[in-house]
């Protein structure tokens, strides 16, 4: 809508649902190939790259090696390209770019940052190599570290904060959510249309405001106690378990909390979703036949 649909090209290995083949233009690209890479950006006279290829915290902690192909040399490539076509840049960085060493509560945008994945490792790597560029190259590069992302068109990607997207679909098929993390695990988080507005208004940002090329930014932190507390509201039988697994472990070293006060003070980044409002998105999206109990109640 904003950029005019045959201004997106969208690319991924996978083949799409049928509604994003329908939206505008769609095409393979591995982001190891880069002469494929290089012929699209020519072909298509792209302007932007918008690189969201990654093995994410969980998933690469059990497959290190396609992690540091996908994660690092992905990475290169995109950043060469950029600088040979002079393209502006955005590359995602995460919560998980902070480690054990890093204040937790909250985290600010500057701090030591000593990441215990292989994801967090690539990411760093990314904000360095990025910022890297800029100050040698001029390149416009631009990244912003998400927490978790909830959003109900995709299903959970391997990543540390999946059960908050999982618990919305167990409790609609199954009524049974296992959760993997301990129930007071803090983490930040932020919904989709939060994610995707803050990439764009980014981006569009005018150079001379931006004090910084990472920045964080977050919406919301909870536990899976108070998300398990928002989803009985529509599903009130929610049955829980907690099966703690490796992840927990992952998210020990990972923020409590994040500090965005640079994002919102720098470019007018805000959140517009807390959680009660995120739950009510996804059961809208996922089953609006689930309205929330106290409405039923009245
Ligand atoms: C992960 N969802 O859990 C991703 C994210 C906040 C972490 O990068 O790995």
């Amino acid at each position: 809508q904003r950029y005019g649909q045959n201004n997106v090209i969208m690319s991924d290995i996978l083949k799409p649902p049928q509604e994003i083949l329908e939206s505008g233009p769609y095409v393979f690209a591995d982001i190891l190939d880069f002469k494929k890479l290089q012929e699209l950006i020519v072909n298509y006279n792209i302007d932007w790259i918008i690189h969201f290829s990654a093995l994410l915290s969980a998933i690469g902690e059990n497959n290190v090696p396609l992690a540091m192909r996908v994660n690092i040399e992905g990475l290169h490539n995109v950043l060469e390209l950029a600088k040979q076509y002079r393209l502006k840049i955005f590359v995602p960085s995460t919560i998980g770019a902070f480690g054990p060493d890093s204040p937790r509560d909250p985290t600010p945008d500057l701090c030591i940052q000593r990441p215990r994945t292989i994801y967090g490792v690539s990411k760093v790597h990314a904000e360095l190599m990025g910022e890297y560029y800029y100050h040698k190259f001029g390149m416009d590069f631009r990244s912003l570290r998400f927490p978790g992302i909830i959003s109900a068109d995709t299903n959970p990607g391997g990543g540390t904060t999946d059960y908050a997207v999982k618990i919305f679909h167990d409790a609609l098929k199954s009524g049974h959510f296992k959760c993997y993390l301990r129930e007071d695990t803090m983490l930040p988080m932020m919904f989709i249309d939060d994610c995707l507005r803050s990439v764009v208004e980014f981006m569009e940002t005018p150079e001379s405001k931006l004090k910084m090329r990472t920045y964080n930014v977050t919406a919301m932190s909870f536990t899976p106690d108070e998300i398990v507390e928002e989803v009985r509201k529509y599903v009130p039988e929610l049955k829980v378990t907690y099966e703690i697994d490796g992840r927990q472990a992952i998210a020990d070293t990972w923020p409590k909390r994040f500090d965005d006060s640079n994002a919102r003070a720098d470019w007018g980044w805000k959140h517009t979703m807390d959680l009660p409002q995120m739950c009510k998105a996804m059961f809208e999206f996922l089953d609006p036949s689930h309205q929330k109990q106290k409405q039923r109640i009245k």
